[in-house]
């Protein structure tokens, strides 16, 4: 046993002291493992009994074991929380259906794309929607099973895919939508993809299941090298990666597993700052669990980028607690051996040293709303869309058809679009003899409207009801009326051209990234949420709980009155986050682990 080792194992009964859960000195956590861990090895790399049950019309859903095995093909089973009890009543089955999420590395869509699920959404889900997320993707919900296989057939048929986009797996890799800084932003989006595609799970079943590719029989002779870096297992749990081009901070590396960090000279990327175990969700009541901010292991060259990512991935997937899946996200396993054990770990598996970090500042997470000059002579045009819910919201009012407007952008833009990780949409790549057609026609459609506040393009909502299961209180639909509230809070207090970065989340899963903001309200209850206070601008630093379990209207109130102190104590320029800090309504978050449930 090595010292390191050694070190990690004492380590982890100290910090570990409440747990029954044990490491051996291969850093595997003892004890009976999860029930996720049985399917992911009984599903013969990831195929389980979906095409089954694709074809059992009895019922809209699919079985316990499937339900969990369609998430790495890129789905969620769903059913709408506002109509559960009502058929319940009626003595039938929830409506079942599933979500889709897509992969997309980057948030980079071209405009055939873009027309193509456009029509699918329009023709083939419930709400008729199309859902940018937080992390650079879209959403379909509401689409019913006999509908599954075509809307694959159809990402397919314009080169997109949903594999991966779920479950215990790396999961769509984020990229600077930064269009402004092309020549690095372009390299960077490069190592996205090639990242995305180096991670994935190289198993035919997606192929075989949804675009009916001939099926690979697995045998002793192949089975060890199905999934080289995955393994028959796959990961303990989701994995999350980034490559971020500072000093943007859009894509929040602290709610990520693996960061790349660009570091560019003389306009050219040269390598990356790797940061690892960042991840923001927690559990109501368990103080196991907790946000934590990823770790800083130093600077690697760019040519070494797939090789540090494989080993972080591997060390992860060796180490990782299979026992407990609360505690099994790397953000834990590094807590668990130490920083400098997992570390040292991975240049072994690499066979490259870190060398000292490079210099870097992250100043801002905010989209450009608007227009924006790329050095290629070519115009960026950023479009907010609250909640990243694209939707027909009048079928009378052409000004509120905001799904319709990006089609009809679509049908004559020659760029490409980039989702962005606020869920915003970038037009990208527009000549500078096409802007006036481009603009006119996102005004015509509501997707320009002049009135925007600074505080509504900083705030932020998951998902949450009606579609997903895990909420606790509202988020998407509670958030446009509850920042109007807050608007006025400014303009009382005179700072009506300010922003507070304000995050929602319908659970302590954290979705909407309510961990890294300078306001966060996580879903306890029917209109309860726990406030927590002092992220900063930059993204670097985790709020704490100021009060737990209030209404909205209390919440309300305290903003009112840490507003008005804010507009009259406040330092020149000093935000909100750092404000409340400051003044000591709230501790500092240095140590996540140590002083988050101070
Ligand atoms: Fe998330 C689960 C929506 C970003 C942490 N998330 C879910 C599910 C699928 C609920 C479920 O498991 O059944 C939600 C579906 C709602 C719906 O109806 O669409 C859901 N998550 C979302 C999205 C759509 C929120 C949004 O409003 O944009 C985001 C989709 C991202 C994507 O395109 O891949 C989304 N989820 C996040 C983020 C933010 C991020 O990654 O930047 C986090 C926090 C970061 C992190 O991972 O720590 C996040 N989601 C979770 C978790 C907690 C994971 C954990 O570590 O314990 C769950 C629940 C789980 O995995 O058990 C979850
Ligand atoms: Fe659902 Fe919770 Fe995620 Fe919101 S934070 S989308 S409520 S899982």
């Amino acid at each position: 046993m090595t010292s390191l080792t050694k070190h990690a194992i004492e380590n982890f009964k100290i910090v570990n002291k409440a747990s029954t859960y044990e490491i051996d000195q291969n850093m595997v956590v003892q004890g009976k493992q999860a029930d996720n861990e049985r399917l992911k090895i009984e599903s013969d790399f990831l195929r389980g009994t979906i095409s089954d049950d694709l074809n059992d019309r009895i019922t809209g859903g699919f079985t316990p074991d499937n339900f969990q095995l369609i998430r790495v093909h890129g789905m969620y089973q769903q059913d709408d929380r506002d109509i559960r009890a009502e058929r319940q009543k009626q003595k039938l089955e929830p409506l079942h259906n599933v979500m889709l999420r897509a992969r997309m590395p980057g948030g980079v869509i071209t405009p055939k794309q873009w027309l193509a699920i456009d029509k699918f959404a329009q023709e083939h889900t419930s709400y008729g929607s199309i859902r940018l997320t937080t992390r650079q993707t879209f959403q379909f919900h509401g689409v019913l099973k006999p509908n599954i296989k075509l809307m694959h057939q159809t990402l397919n048929s314009v080169g997109l895919d949903s594999l991966a986009t779920a479950g215990d797996v790396n999961r769509n890799v984020l990229c600077t939508p930064n269009p402004i800084e092309s020549a690095v932003h372009q390299q960077a989006y490069d190592w996205a993809k090639k990242l995305s595609e180096h991670l994935l799970p190289k198993s035919r079943a997606y192929a075989e299941i949804w675009l009916d590719e001939e099926k690979l029989e697995t045998t002793e002779e192949n089975k060890d090298s199905i999934e080289p870096i995955l393994g028959a297992s796959y990961l303990p749990r989701k994995f999350k990666t980034t490559v971020v081009v500072p000093p943007q901070n859009d894509i929040d590396v602290h709610a990520n597993d693996l960061n790349f960090v660009a570091i560019s000279e003389k306009g050219q990327l040269i390598g990356f700052n790797v940061l690892v175990g960042g991840g923001l969700a927690m559990t109501h009541g368990d103080q196991s669990t907790y946000p934590r901010k990823a770790d800083d292991f130093g600077f690697i060259n760019v040519e070494d980028t797939l090789k540090i990512a494989e080993a972080v991935v591997t060390t992860q997937r060796d180490w990782g607690n299979r026992v407990n899946r609360k505690n099994a996200k790397t953000k834990y396993t590094l807590d668990r051996v130490g920083i400098e054990v997992f570390k040292a770990e991975v240049e072994k598996r690499a066979g490259i040293s870190f060398s000292e970090s490079r210099p870097y500042e992250f100043t801002e997470r905010g989209d450009r709303i608007g227009w924006v000059a790329g050095i290629d002579g070519k115009h960026h045009l950023t479009l907010f869309i609250e909640n990243g819910r694209l939707l027909d919201f009048d079928k009378e009012d052409q000004s509120k058809q905001l799904k319709t407007g990006v089609a009809q952008i679509a049908k004559i833009h020659q760029g490409d679009f980039r989702m962005t990780a606020n869920q915003n949409l970038i037009i990208a790549g527009v000549a500078e003899q096409d802007k006036v057609k481009i603009e006119t026609l996102a005004r015509q459609y509501g997707l320009i409207k002049d009135d925007v506040s600074l505080q509504r393009t900083s705030s932020m909502a998951c998902v949450a009801f009606p579609t997903c299961p895990l909420a606790m209180a509202e988020a998407e639909r509670f958030l446009p009326s509850f920042v109007t509230q807050v608007e006025d809070l400014l303009v009382k207090n005179n700072l009506a051209d300010e922003a507070i970065i304000l995050r929602v989340t319908g659970c302590p899963n954290g979705c909407g990234r309510a961990m890294l903001a300078e306001v966060g309200l996580v879903g306890k209850g029917p209109d309860r949420y726990n406030l927590y206070l002092g992220g900063n601008k930059g993204g670097t630093r985790i709020p704490k709980i100021y009060q737990e379990n209030l209404t909205s209207a209390a919440i309300l109130t305290e903003l009112d009155s840490l507003i008005a102190r804010w507009s009259v104590e406040r330092e020149q320029n000093e935000a909100f986050g750092d404000f409340v800090i400051r003044i000591g309504v709230v501790n500092e978050v240095k140590v996540s682990k140590r002083d988050f449930y101070d």
